[in-house]
Formats: C-alpha cells, sequence, structure tokens
C-alpha cells in the first residue's frame, strides 16, 4: 500500500502563553528553517505555506481563578481556528488536509472540525491536557484544552476572558489518547468518568506500538469513518530524542514508536490534520523510513 502525498496547509502558530516559558513560540519558523515545505515537496506533496499567525497582546490579562493568560490564550485559539476554517467560496485550506505547525490545539480541532463535520481526535503526550479550569493545579492552559473541546464537560468549564466563541465538538467516544504518563488526579478521575480510550505508555509496553496503533483504528473506525485530527505533542517521545520541550517526562516513545505513529496513520488514507514537528510530519505525509520513490520513476540506463 503506497502512502498518501496529500496537498498541505502549513499554519504557524507562534504561541507560548499557554505555560510560563519562552521559546515555544520560536517553533514555526525553527521548523520551516529545516526545509519542512522543500522537503514535502521532495517527498510529492503539493504545499502552501499560510505563514505565521499574529496574536493581539493584551494588557490587562488578569488571573481568572488560577488560570494565567485567558485573554490571549482565547484570543489566539480564535485566530487559529479562523485561519483553519475554510472561507465562503473557498472548500477547504487544502484537500482535506492541513497542518497547524505548534498547533493551538483548542482553535485547530475547532477550526477543523468546522471544515470537515464530526472527527476523530488522535492524542499524542505525555500529559491527557484535560484538566478543567477548575481542577488545574499550575493554571496553564497548556493542560487544559481537551475540557474545552469534549462535549461532556461543557458543564464543568466555565466561560474564560476570550473562550466564548468556543463550541464543545468532540465526543468523547471519538478520543484516543497514546503515550500519557504524566496524569494529574482530577484527569485521571475525568478519562474514568468519560471512559476516554487510553494507550499510556503501560499498554505501549505490553502491546507494542503496532498494536495500540490497530486498536487505536479499530476503535475509532468502529462507527462511521471520520477524518482524523492528530495532535502530536512532542513530549510524547522521550525527552533523550526530543529534549526542546518545556514539560520533559522521562520513559516516553522512542523515536521509532513516534514516528510509526505517523507513518501508520498516513497509511490508513484518511484525511489527516496534526500539529508538530518536522520528522513527524513528513511521516504524517507519506514518508517512509523504507524509502520512497515516485510512481513513474525510472531507473537511469548506462
Ligand atoms: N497536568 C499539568 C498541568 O495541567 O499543568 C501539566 C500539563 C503539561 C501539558 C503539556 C503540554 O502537554
Ligand atoms: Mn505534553
Ligand atoms: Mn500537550
Ligand atoms: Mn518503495
Amino acid at each position: 500500500h503506497h502512502p498518501h502525498r496529500p496537498s498541505v496547509g502549513l499554519i504557524g502558530a507562534p504561541f507560548c502563553k499557554g505555560q510560563p516559558r519562552g521559546g515555544v513560540e520560536g517553533g514555526p519558523d525553527l521548523i520551516r528553517g529545516a526545509r519542512l515545505v522543500e522537503r514535502l515537496q521532495a517527498g510529492g506533496c503539493a504545499v502552501k505555506d499560510y505563514g505565521n499567525l499574529q496574536f493581539e497582546e493584551f494588557a490587562d490579562d488578569e488571573p481568572v481563578g488560577v488560570v494565567k493568560n485567558a485573554k490571549a490564550v482565547g484570543s489566539a485559539n480564535q485566530s487559529c481556528r479562523r485561519r483553519c476554517t475554510p472561507k465562503e467560496g473557498r472548500t477547504h485550506l487544502c484537500d482535506h488536509v492541513a497542518v497547524s505547525v505548534l498547533s493551538l490545539a483548542i482553535g485547530s480541532i475547532h477550526g477543523h472540525a468546522a471544515a470537515v463535520g464530526e472527527l476523530s481526535v488522535v492524542w499524542v503526550d505525555a500529559h491527557a491536557d484535560i484538566n478543567t479550569p477548575m481542577t488545574t493545579e499550575t493554571g496553564n492552559l497548556h493542560g487544559q484544552p481537551m475540557s474545552f473541546l469534549l462535549r461532556e464537560l461543557r458543564s464543568k468549564t466555565p466561560t474564560l476572558p476570550n473562550f466564548s466563541w468556543i463550541k464543545p465538538c468532540v465526543s468523547a467516544k471519538n478520543l484516543v489518547y497514546i503515550g500519557l504518563r504524566d496524569v494529574d488526579p482530577a484527569e485521571h478521575f475525568i478519562l474514568k468518568l468519560l471512559g476516554v480510550k487510553a494507550f499510556s505508555m503501560t499498554e505501549v509496553d505490553q502491546l507494542g506500538i503496532s498494536r495500540v496503533m490497530e486498536q487505536t483504528c479499530d476503535y475509532l473506525c468502529d462507527k462511521v469513518q471520520k477524518p482524523i485530527h492528530l495532535s502530536y505533542d512532542v513530549d510524547a517521545v522521550d525527552p533523550s530524542v526530543t529534549p526542546a520541550t518545556g514539560t520533559p517526562v522521562i520513559g516516553g516513545l522512542t523515536y521509532r514508536e513516534g514516528l510509526y505513529v505517523t507513518e501508520y496513520l498516513c497509511q490508513t488514507g484518511d484525511p489527516v490534520h496534526v500539529g508538530t514537528a518536522v520528522d513527524l510530519l513528513l511521516g504524517c505525509f507519506g514518508r517512509q523510513r523504507e524509502g520512497n520513490h515516485a510512481p513513474d520513476y525510472q531507473l537511469p540506463l548506462p
């Protein structure tokens, strides 16, 4: 089975206010600097780079309870959602497949759902990112995006400033986690309460990554086949491989397991929408470790 070489839209989101450290906002340009566009094109993808989003600054972004930077995060996600949602008269950003580099998960998933309708979410992360503003211990919004997206948690999340545009658009049964190993007690409670399918690192150890991916797709495709939104936090991969994360957690996916996830989802042929870094992105869009060649490739004759 040959992998899909789809058209790819890139949106850079140079944003870091979901957590306390700087540096993340340089990600999109670093990824471009690693020649992502050229490498996707060399692999046969049609690529459109929509450039970086620009974000509004808020001088009066006071904490809401313990939650930090709500106005900035709400507004940045809204810009991201607008960019991911097709404008009047244009069908899609590109043929079903869009990439948000260093995604703002609320905005990109919301925008993807607005474009394609009901979708599945594969959330690859050391963390569940499902705290509500009421359960968060750190106040950092990067630990909370799924709580705003899940229909089942609607009544559990207060409306933060600049968050009123969000309509929960994902059902718990359409969500699968892979790579969990640092889950807060309240998050663990929520996962059990909603019966969310999760392959923590324990299941990755037990089953191996190939059966994890098989079971992920069986589970999600059990019902009607829906587009998949892949949200790939690089901290899912072991910090020995991806040290450039603000939230390293030892005991993560190996480089090979991390790539296998992307190769596998690409082979399913479902429209995939992702946010992550270079090699993982190449894997999402058809790069195979066995090698690739164009269908019309001919061996040069002597
Ligand atoms: N669960 C912790 C919190 O809510 O602050 C840690 C979250 C880290 C989230 C990183 C982005 O994946
Ligand atoms: Mn994480
Ligand atoms: Mn995360
Ligand atoms: Mn080949």
